[in-house]
């Protein structure tokens, strides 16, 4: 089909006003889901200049956005701590990018992922891999997402020319603001923009009343700056971000801050007909959390403030050229990664111990992939190594810890604690050329993933699962395996003048999957210092990371109507089932299915939307993770836009139009006394409230 037909029907129906963000926007629509976020200007069609806003303001948090895509979800651990699933899968599992580049998170819960360093009004647009990501944008178990930053570009013609795009919004429910965005400037030879983002807002308001630990605070400035020299492009980007305390009801702890920052220089050169693509990166984050601050405080005794440390430095070359007939892709790439924690008891200067004692993780791998037309299937083929080497520290602790934590530590010092593997990933994506609006897909994957820190280190029984946010403590295993993925997908894109339909059927097959286990045998039988010190922690039944047999199968869809007249419909439909293969068990935190469908009236510079969010009961959940099922919900919002002129929008709406009391699958067990929702509870979804926001766009 012609790409065109396709993304003006998509991007007409981002005009009306954006119920449904899944809309593709560019010729690799069959590669990829593209969320707009704000205004930006596109050269696909010439009468349109601006694709509108996506999405009614649901928070500074992107992972809002990625949920409301096919096979997106949420996982809710706080306001700014949302994590994107996608087809069932999530955390670091998933191949997650801000603005191109990879990093680790700092947090041993995730208090920050990925998508933590990407705040919406910074965000032109969240690119999706479709199913699972190339091997050219590096390794993960399935798929992936890049929120690309918005950026101040060079432009056509000899002059020097001011850009901005910036926003502002509001919302009622938490008594939040957001705003920010670029400025700067740029000509045909060189590019620079500020770029400043501010976010602040109080505790989440429910029918019931408030959600405690909810309110948050972040803030990010930077630059990016690009020179077209004789030598080639020259491009730099440097951020930091302050976050400063934001509640995580879900964990035992909250955010104290994390300070953040990011660097990265990139070279680009075209040599006759060969690309290439250079780039070295770095990120440092340092983080507090504290159990303390946030919510009611425990005795002294028992406070505790812990540090986190990250620090990432990576670096690649790629070189793309024509061959066979198409464009072959070949890379090298590094990256290696540290990890710091420290437990302390700021009331009590002996008490201090390391659970991640200076883990050392790095990767050095290459690539090769080709996308071209194989027998008249558009064809992407790609197979790629990475070696992979590990190492920890001793763990350290004071001696106000008792002699079982000491003799653990003991333990940990005197094994084996470092070595090294090899993962292999191949991807194969076949998609024909539309013919009468129809275009058909079908990807074959095989992925490894290497267990992260926490799976491997953990070696005192505390309450850090990379973000589970299951109540439970872990222990780590210093012989788990990589996990191996085998991923099929199948589907089609059909797009006619006036409908557009979606849907994809999924396999994934999981073996080595790593989740918790329940400890040893005897579970509730204190009989191993690891049990008595989780006994003493609240928990009397640990779980020790393991590797299981999972599978997760799937489908999903977005589709749309454009009735005569005014009126259109959009939906998004799905449904993913995560099973362990080895025992009759559930997968832990799976979306349930749901389907939101909205219903658009748009004139030429304005439109309304009433959408609705129908969310199934999850009774399919993880006894071994101790989950409980939640009941099904129905949510409604209405929204609207405005084009007031050329690159000013005003958008405006009410969430949960008729207060809703409902659990969010997705959402942990409250832990913070403060507020409204009893402790243990499923946090509640937001309540009713309005939002506004203005985005201005040259
Ligand atoms: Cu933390």
């Amino acid at each position: 089909m012609k790409p065109q037909s396709l993304c003006r029907l998509l991007i007409s129906a981002a005009t009306i006003a954006c119920a449904f963000p899944a809309m593709a926007q560019t010729s690799n629509s069959a590669l990829e889901d593209v969320i707009i976020v704000t205004g930006k200007r596109t050269d696909i069609q010439t009468e349109t200049t601006i694709t509108p806003d996506s999405a009614p303001l649901q928070g500074g948090d992107v992972t809002y956005l990625t949920a409301r895509t096919p096979g997106g979800a949420r996982i809710g651990n706080g306001e700014l701590s949302g994590q994107m699933q996608y087809r069932g899968l999530f955390g670091e599992r998933l191949n997650l990018r801000v603005d191109g580049q990879r990093f680790a998170s700092g947090g041993p819960n995730l208090m920050d992922p990925v998508y933590h360093y990407a705040p919406a009004p910074l965000v032109s647009s969240v690119v999706i891999d479709r199913g699972v990501s190339p091997v050219s944008k590096g390794p993960g178990l399935g798929g992936g997402a890049d929120a690309i930053f918005k950026r101040i570009d060079y432009i056509d013609g000899a002059e020097t020319s001011l850009g901005y795009d910036v926003m502002i919004g509001a919302r009622s429910v938490n008594e939040s603001v957001t705003a920010g965005g670029v400025i700067g400037a740029a000509s045909d030879q060189w590019r620079f923009n500020l770029l400043i983002a501010y976010e602040e807002g109080g505790d989440t308001e429910f029918g019931d009343g408030v959600i405690g630990g909810t309110a948050f605070e972040r803030a990010v400035y930077g630059l990016s700056a690009g020179v077209k020299t004789n030598v080639g492009e020259f491009s730099l980007d440097l951020r930091r971000q302050n976050t400063d305390p934001s509640g995580n009801p879900p964990f035992p702890m909250d955010i104290q801050y994390f300070d953040t920052d990011f660097a990265r220089v990139g070279y680009d050169n075209d040599f006759g007909k060969i690309r290439l693509n250079a780039n070295i990166n770095y990120s440092d984050v340092a983080h507090l959390m504290d159990n303390f601050s946030l919510r009611p405080a425990p005795t002294p005794m028992r406070q505790r403030a812990t540090f986190a440390d990250a620090t990432t430095i990576g670096g690649a070359v790629s070189l793309a050229f024509p061959s066979f007939g198409g464009e072959m892709s070949l890379g090298v790439e590094g990256q290696e990664t540290d990890h710091d924690v420290t437990i302390t008891n700021p009331n009590n200067q002996a008490f201090f111990v390391t659970p991640f004692p200076e883990i050392d993780m790095s990767r050095f791998g290459g690539f090769g992939e080709w996308n071209g037309d194989l027998g008249g299937l558009n064809t992407q083929v790609g197979l790629r190594i990475d070696h992979h080497d590990y190492s920890s520290g001793d763990a350290e602790l004071g001696e106000a810890l008792p002699m079982g934590p000491g003799n653990l530590a003991m333990a940990f010092n005197g094994a084996q604690r470092d070595g090294n593997d090899t993962t292999f990933d191949g991807v194969v994506k076949l998609w024909t050329d539309a013919s009468n609006g129809l275009s058909w897909r079908a990807t074959l994957a095989h992925k490894e993933q290497m267990p992260g820190y926490i799976q491997r280190y953990g070696w005192l029984p505390i309450n850090a699962s990379g973000g589970l946010a299951d109540g439970n403590i872990y222990v780590g295993d210093l012989s788990l395996d990589k996990e191996t993925a085998w991923i099929a997908e199948a589907g089609f894109d059909y797009a006619s003048e006036r409908a557009y339909l979606r849907p994809t059927v999924y396999i994934r097959s999981i073996d080595n999957y790593i989740q918790g286990t329940p400890f040893d045998d005897s579970v509730g039988v204190i009989n191993s210092p690891v049990e008595m010190i989780a006994n003493m922690n609240g928990d009397p039944t640990p779980l020790r990371w393991a590797n299981v047999d999972a599978r997760l199968v799937g489908f999903d869809f977005d589709a749309g109507y454009d009735f005569e007249g005014p009126l259109r419909i959009d939906g998004v439909v799905n449904y993913v089932r995560g099973k362990r293969r080895d025992i009759d068990d559930n997968l832990y935190r799976i979306a349930p299915p749901n389907v939101m469908l909205g219903l658009t009236y748009e004139q030429s510079v304005w439109s309304a939307t009433f959408e609705g969010r129908a969310v199934a009961d999850q009774n399919k959940v993880s006894d071994t993770n101790s989950e409980r099922p939640t009941n099904g919900y129905v949510v409604f919002s209405a929204y609207g836009d405005w084009h007031i002129r050329d690159g000013v929008k005003l958008s405006a709406g009410v969430e949960n139009v008729f207060d809703d009391i409902y659990e969010d699958h997705l959402s942990g067990y409250n832990r913070n006394g403060f507020g409204d929702v009893p402790i243990g509870e499923r946090l509640p979804g937001a309540g009713r409230g309005v939002f506004v926001r203005l985005s201005i766009v040259r």
